[in-house]
């Protein structure tokens, strides 16, 4: 699925983030920063123990990295240059769990563009471990990228989903933006 936002090209495909030949790839972290499973434990068994390095300098410096919130290191072995690691909110159907989501997604970009990446894949940050139901993550995901494109313009956003499931999701939310358009 292909669409394209002012002068960015918006991608969704089914696929593992961690292979992705782009700029940099966003990893769902933890606020410890401390690796763990689902996208986080993919990425650091494929980039190698550089990207937890990395992390450790980061910690030592600020301690972790609060919700919604974005840090970005090098991407040790991967084809991507760059991982930006993003924290989710645990969902619990608070107010502030899509502002929080939301905020991943435009801190991710703002540190992209900061670095003069222009490609970036995202994966669908909140939606396994941290049970946020992706019906209601995807829009919110989906809005966010395309408000920031405006001040953090890119060529390419790649949103990179795990599941035939969640692809048909992005699919047919992008599909409805770019009528819009
Ligand atoms: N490529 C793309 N997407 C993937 C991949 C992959 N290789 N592997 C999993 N996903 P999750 P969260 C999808 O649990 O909900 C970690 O332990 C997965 O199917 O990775 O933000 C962290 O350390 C799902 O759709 O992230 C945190 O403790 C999506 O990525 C916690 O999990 C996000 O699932 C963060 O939980």
């Amino acid at each position: 699925m292909k669409a394209k936002f002012r002068d960015t090209l918006v991608t969704a495909l089914l696929g593992d983030i961690t292979v992705q030949d782009v700029d940099g790839i966003v990893n769902a972290a933890n606020s410890r920063l401390a690796g763990g499973g689902g996208v986080d434990g993919a990425i650091h068994a494929r980039g190698g123990p550089a990207i937890m390095r990395e992390l450790d300098v980061i910690r030592a410096r600020q301690g972790g990295c609060p919700a919604g919130q974005a840090v970005i290191t090098g991407g040790g072995n991967l084809a991507a240059r760059y991982v930006i690691h993003t924290v989710g909110p645990v969902y619990g159907g608070r107010p502030s769990d899509p502002e929080l989501l939301a905020a991943c997604y435009t801190n991710s970009l703002r540190l992209a563009h900061g670095r003069g990446l222009r490609t970036l894949a995202f994966p669908s940050i909140s939606t396994g471990a941290y049970r946020y139901p992706i019906e209601a993550a995807a829009p919110v995901a989906i809005a966010a990228v395309l408000a920031a494109l405006a001040p953090y313009p890119l060529a390419e956003i790649r949103f990179v989903l795990h599941s035939a499931g969640d692809y048909g999701i992005y699919s047919r939310l992008l599909a409805a933006e770019g009528r819009l358009q």
